[in-house]
């Protein structure tokens, strides 16, 4: 007999099979977190973003300790820049694009640096690392095979940025028939007014993309 758990969420409570879940940790790599990565090149504020990193840490430690599923993503490119679109490249005014030498190695380059995952979420061995090359981590992955392969049909979504790579993300997800979660402290973005706007716009008209809910409630529910 497969036990459901219960989460208190927006806009209403969320069941979930306690053998179909996987915890989503979105793009918690240095370029978006720490000054000289690409977030700070297209002129944001990183530092707000540092202050989920608990959060998340709770509930990898929880997902660990179940032996639940963990997927952890990377936005960046080959260094020969063939998966990025001209479009992505040539996008906005800043000094440094994708592919320049930063203070991190070449901005938004996998294997550089300002790549890596922030130490105190650092994937261990077991656990599923996906790069992509944009912003939803379904376009040109095998995240969806990986979660077919696992039969997981629910997902808790955490990372940043919210209404960027996160919500693009849980859109993808949703339309693949994916009931998703996301955790409201434990994603953000450089704009306040936006991560709240995503909450909403998320969670309105019956949960039209799914639900929230915080890191305390996801916690109980695992419990
Ligand atoms: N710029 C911004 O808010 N986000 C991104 O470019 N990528 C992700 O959200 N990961």
């Amino acid at each position: 007999e497969i036990k459901v758990n219960m989460i208190s969420a927006q806009p209403y409570e969320y069941n979930f099979p306690a053998d179909g879940v996987a915890l989503l940790i979105i793009d918690m790599q240095r370029d978006f977190l720490e000054p000289g990565g690409f977030g700070a090149a297209l002129g944001n504020d990183v530092s707000r973003l540092q202050a989920i990193a608990p959060n998340i840490k709770l509930l990898l430690q929880a997902f660990r300790n179940y032996r639940l599923p963990i997927f952890h993503t990377q936005e960046g490119h080959a260094p020969d820049l063939s998966d990025c679109p001209v479009s992505k490249l040539n996008r906005g005014k800043s000094q440094l694009k994708i592919g320049d030498v930063g203070p991190m190695g070449r901005i938004l380059i996998l294997g550089e640096t300002g790549n890596a995952i922030v130490p105190e979420l650092a994937p261990l061995p077991g656990e599923f690392v996906i790069t992509k090359p944009g912003k939803g981590a379904f376009y040109r992955t095998n995240l969806e095979q990986l979660l077919q392969q696992q039969n997981i049909s629910h997902l808790m979504i955490t990372g940043v940025t919210t209404e960027v790579c996160v919500q693009t993300t849980m859109r993808e997800a949703n339309d693949r028939g994916y009931e998703c979660l996301l955790v409201e402290d434990a994603t953000d973005s450089y704009f306040p007014e936006f991560k709240q706007a995503t909450l909403e716009m998320i969670r309105a008209q019956g949960g039209i993309v799914g639900w929230t809910a915080t890191t305390t409630a996801v916690l109980q529910g695992l419990a």
